[in-house]
């Protein structure tokens, strides 16, 4: 009896799965794989029932005789252990950025004599619909509130992109790629409060009032389902702060992260030269607090951001507001730096992590940005951020060319370096 392989990621099953199952059974005895999902979420879409509850569906489905996990995305792993003689996957790999891992796995098979078999993909208005269904249900506020502690668990490091509007979200929720063979995406999105005021023409000082910010999160949260990280600025007075704190949960924002300043807050990378007031640390614990006290879900976070460094406070300050905000329950602590250097940031990491092994740490590597996500994940960080790099790559772009088009009298000049009309007509898929 020959030995058939099928990897599943899904957590609905329908006619496509079955047909590929059928497939399956015509080859010999079927092993259904289990994505993980540390190596799911980077791969495909994020899951709503657990790896040991899809596990569980997968044993119930016909013709399957056993059920394995698979932690790898390149099979390797079970490759290596069950020797497959067929394995077999929806042709839609043979495209797209899945395409290298289907080469890759038709090299593992050619090594020893077995065979890759690719069934045609089931496109059915059936299909469609239970793929839309999940999509909506993981867009829904109780699902996607609680994805980002879900994602702490899940993944030594939550890679999470600025977004602040529709489409800049759209990006962040689609954009996959392919790398040495691995697929990657982001895993949740940050509304910055420098982005969403520039985006309106306004100077990043708690101008734009929270019910555009509000608005701003809905645009996103409308055609997304990443969970959100919203730039809350100092949280504003403490007795507007537990309001902010419900309406985010309403809208489905996983985490709030407020900084530690009073007073006109100015953006933090002008550090110190411009006049900005830290809170005392009994100031903003009473706010974190009260915060902490207003919630109502489980599932949200408020994160405290300690402006010790970029204010020139020192490190000693910086751990003391540290282990003081997460007393005061903070659920994570966000450390910034101004410097190129990310000597500093990976100092405090370490002292922090030396005294507090699990509250999670947030870092946005505007400055520091030679440090990669491997490093700062061996320095305890969790959460990095990457804060504003969508908003100053489009601005130059559309800078030029409205200078080209002044100079030139006309638009030909421009045509070749923009997205083509059809593309830009179609980007946004209708329901
Ligand atoms: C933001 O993105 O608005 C931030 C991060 O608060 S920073 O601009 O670096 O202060
Ligand atoms: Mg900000």
């Amino acid at each position: 009896m020959k030995t058939v392989y099928t990897c599943f990621c899904t957590d609905v099953i329908h006619e496509g799965h079955l047909n590929i199952l059928k497939e399956c059974s015509k080859l010999g005895r079927v092993i259904v794989g289990c994505l993980s999902d540390k190596v799911l979420i980077r791969y495909n879409k994020f899951p709503t029932i657990s790896q040991e509850e899809r596990m569980k569906l997968y044993r119930t489905l016909p013709g399957v005789e056993q059920v394995v996990l698979q932690e790898q995305m390149h099979y390797d792993d079970v490759i290596s252990l069950i020797h497959p003689d067929y394995v077999v996957h929806g042709d839609n790999w043979k495209e797209g950025p899945e395409k290298s891992i289907r080469d890759y796995v038709e090299k593992l098979l050619s090594e020893y004599g077995g065979q890759l078999v690719d069934v045609p993909y089931t496109y059915n208005e059936d299909v469609k619909k239970i793929d839309m269904q999940l999509r909506e249900k993981l867009a829904m506020p109780e699902y996607r509130r609680k994805r980002l502690r879900q994602l702490l668990e899940m993944t030594p490091i939550v890679k999470t992109m600025e977004a602040h509007s529709g489409l800049t979200g759209l990006i962040v929720e689609k954009t996959v790629v392919e790398h040495e063979g691995k697929l990657d995406q982001f895993d949740a999105m940050w509304v910055s409060s420098l982005c969403d005021s520039t985006a309106k023409g306004k100077p990043d000082i708690e101008l734009v009032d929270m019910t555009s910010r509000f608005r701003t999160i809905e645009d996103i949260t409308e055609v997304t389902t990443k969970p959100i990280i919203f730039d809350g600025d100092t949280g504003g007075l403490t007795e507007h702060f537990v309001y902010t704190v419900r309406s985010l949960e309403r809208l489905g924002v996983s985490a709030v992260i407020i900084e530690d300043k009073t007073g006109l807050k100015k953006n933090s990378l002008f550090g110190t030269e411009v006049k900005q007031t830290q809170a005392t640390i009994e100031e903003f614990s009473d706010k974190i607090r009260a915060g902490k006290k207003a919630q109502l879900t489980d599932d949200f976070m408020i994160i405290a951001r300690i402006e010790s460094l970029i204010l020139e406070r020192g490190m000693e300050d910086a751990l003391e507001r540290a282990f003081a905000f997460v007393k005061a329950g903070a659920d994570g602590i966000m450390i910034h730096s101004r410097k190129k250097d990310p000597a500093e940031i990976c100092e405090f990491c370490d002292k922090f992590r030396a005294q507090d092994p699990k509250t999670p740490i947030v870092v946005v590597p505007t400055s520091f940005n030679t440090i990669t996500e491997e490093e700062l994940a061996q320095h305890g960080v969790n959460i990095v951020i990457y804060a504003n790099q969508l908003t100053r790559s489009a601005f130059p772009a559309m800078q030029q060319t409205a200078m080209d088009i002044l100079k030139n009298h006309r638009a030909k000049e421009v045509d070749d370096r923009l997205m083509s009309i059809k593309d830009i007509i179609t980007l946004i898929d209708e329901i």
